[in-house]
């Protein structure tokens, strides 16, 4: 009997397996380490795939990720054909759109430096901007910067954002590559991070781009940690060109006991939670994948290994 193998975190593990239990009996869904037969997996869903993955499944047809990012794979070690899926599922997608409006919203409504006022025991107003005279821009234009933005741009935020191909995006200004990069930060006052890791992004926020930003504006990094120039953030921060920083990821996580950045004025971190794979709605849309697999049809969130997202 043709198994799918799941290596992730076993509690959320049981859920996708009520789910497969009602909808694919036909398929055996074994949990980390139960793998039963190797040569019955045919399909891996894996947060971290085991590094000897091609030897030890001869038969294994569909490598998903269980996240939306597939920078933790080694794509070397995987089998030259398979083809590798990352998630996108409407929970996950949720959990985003909530964390980033949050963020956001904070930053526009000056909720940082409210707060620093209080522990000073002041009561200064500043003054007041409607959402639609703030800009704000997303770098990504993915299944998580589109829904962000369109979210963003429901309440009423001038929104832009920037991809590597060109994109349409209702009520958003959309750039595209290298050279509209500059253009687009140019009017980032709040600037958003939903990249993927590639060896394109790593390091991308840096002294550089901050210097294309207006000055005090704000960052919210939710892609991935190496993505950012700490040291340049620093910077950034104690000159004034960036007034304040929503970290969700950094490299490394967590951030070493004592590093500038926990107790930084100006820097809020949360430990990678904004958002995540939500295990039901996760389940149907790899059913519906594996139907479409089966079918010969395109897999939805099909990676691409030359880009490698
Ligand atoms: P997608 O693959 O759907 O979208 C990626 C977007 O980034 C695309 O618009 C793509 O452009 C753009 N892009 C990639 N490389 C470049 C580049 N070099 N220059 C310009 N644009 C580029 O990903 P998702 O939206 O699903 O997820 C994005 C990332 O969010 C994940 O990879 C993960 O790192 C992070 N994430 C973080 C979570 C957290 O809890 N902090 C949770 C989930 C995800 P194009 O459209 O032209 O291909
Ligand atoms: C993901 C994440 O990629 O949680 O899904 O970061």
């Amino acid at each position: 009997m043709p198994s799918f193998l799941y290596k992730s975190d076993p509690v959320r593990g049981r859920q996708w397996a009520e789910v497969f239990q009602r909808q694919a009996a036909a398929l055996d869904f074994r949990i980390w380490p139960d793998i039963g037969d190797p040569a019955d997996v045919h399909y891996l869903a894996a947060w971290e795939p085991p590094p000897d993955i091609a030897t030890r499944f001869p038969n294994l047809k569909l490598l998903f990720s269980s996240g939306a990012g597939v920078d933790q794979f080694n794509f070397a070690a995987l089998p030259p054909e398979l083809p590798i899926v990352r998630m996108v599922e409407p929970g996950i997608i949720r959990g985003m759109v909530e964390y980033v409006t949050h963020a956001v919203l904070e930053l526009h409504r000056d909720r940082p430096a409210y707060r620093r006022q209080q522990a000073e025991g002041l009561w200064r107003p500043l003054p007041v901007r409607t959402a639609g005279e703030r800009r704000v821009g997303v770098l990504g234009l993915g299944s998580l910067g589109q829904a962000v933005l369109q979210a963003l741009h429901g309440l009423g935020f001038d929104c832009a954002g920037w991809s590597r191909s060109r994109h349409t995006v209702p009520g958003v200004s959309c750039f595209a590559g290298a050279d509209e990069l500059s253009a687009f930060l140019a009017r980032s006052e709040i600037l958003v991070c939903l990249l993927p890791l590639t060896e394109a992004t790593r390091g991308l926020l840096d002294a550089t781009l901050f210097q294309h930003l207006p000055r005090g504006a704000a960052l919210v990094q939710v892609g991935r940690g190496a993505q950012l120039v700490i040291a340049d953030l620093l910077t950034a921060l104690d000159s004034g060109q960036l007034s304040e920083a929503m970290l969700d990821v950094t490299d490394p996580e967590p951030l070493p006991p004592g590093h500038a950045l926990w107790l930084h004025p100006r820097v809020q971190i949360t430990p990678h939670i904004a958002s995540m794979t939500q295990p039901h709605s996760a389940a149907e849309v790899v059913l519906d994948n594996l139907r479409r697999f089966e079918a010969g049809e395109p897999l939805i969130g099909l990676v691409d290994r030359m880009r490698g997202y």
